[in-house]
């Protein structure tokens, strides 16, 4: 059974994951609204994911014979001008993901749970991951600039990022 300062993080993760994939929706959304045609697929796909690790997050609490809190998502406020405001609120949200996940991994170590630690694992990989995507695309977009055909070039870019 997981302790239960434990389980109140675990449930703030979720709510985390849950509060980034209703962010990446409305960066889709954003994206499909102004002609970024492959950015939006690359976040409904993004969307789609952090579902999936809010998901992952449910099914082990239950496992550990948790209780599971299901609050609604945080609607923070984000101004999107641009695709270069999209770019960027992606990697703000993973920079926050990750010092959530950061301080759950701590908090399983401080109570010895090496079973919620061996499981936290898979998180602090993903947000690795995760936070090079983000300013990676940053960089590249940087490069491509905001002038000529960069709007085409730019949601070519997330074809490409998507397909990986
Ligand atoms: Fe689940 O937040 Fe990144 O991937």
């Amino acid at each position: 059974m997981i302790a239960e300062s434990l389980e109140k993080l675990f449930n703030e993760q979720i709510l985390i994951e849950n509060t980034a994939s209703t962010e990446y929706l409305k960066l889709a959304i954003w994206c499909a609204s102004n002609g970024f045609d492959n950015a939006a697929k690359f976040f409904f796909k993004q969307s789609e994911e952090e579902r999936g690790h809010m998901l992952k997050l449910v099914h082990y609490l239950i496992e550990r014979e948790g209780k599971v809190v299901i609050e609604l998502p945080k609607n923070r406020e984000q101004k999107i001008e641009g695709i270069f405001d999209v770019l960027q609120a992606f990697y703000h949200n993973e920079l926050n993901v990750t010092k959530s996940v950061n301080a759950l991994v701590s908090a399983a170590t401080a109570s010895g749970d090496y079973n919620a630690l061996q499981f936290l694992q898979w998180y602090v990989q993903e947000q690795h991951e995760e936070e090079t995507q983000a300013r990676s695309l940053i960089e590249k977009a940087k490069l491509i600039g905001n002038e000529g055909p960069y709007k085409y070039l730019i949601d070519q870019m997330l074809a490409d990022a998507e397909g990986k």
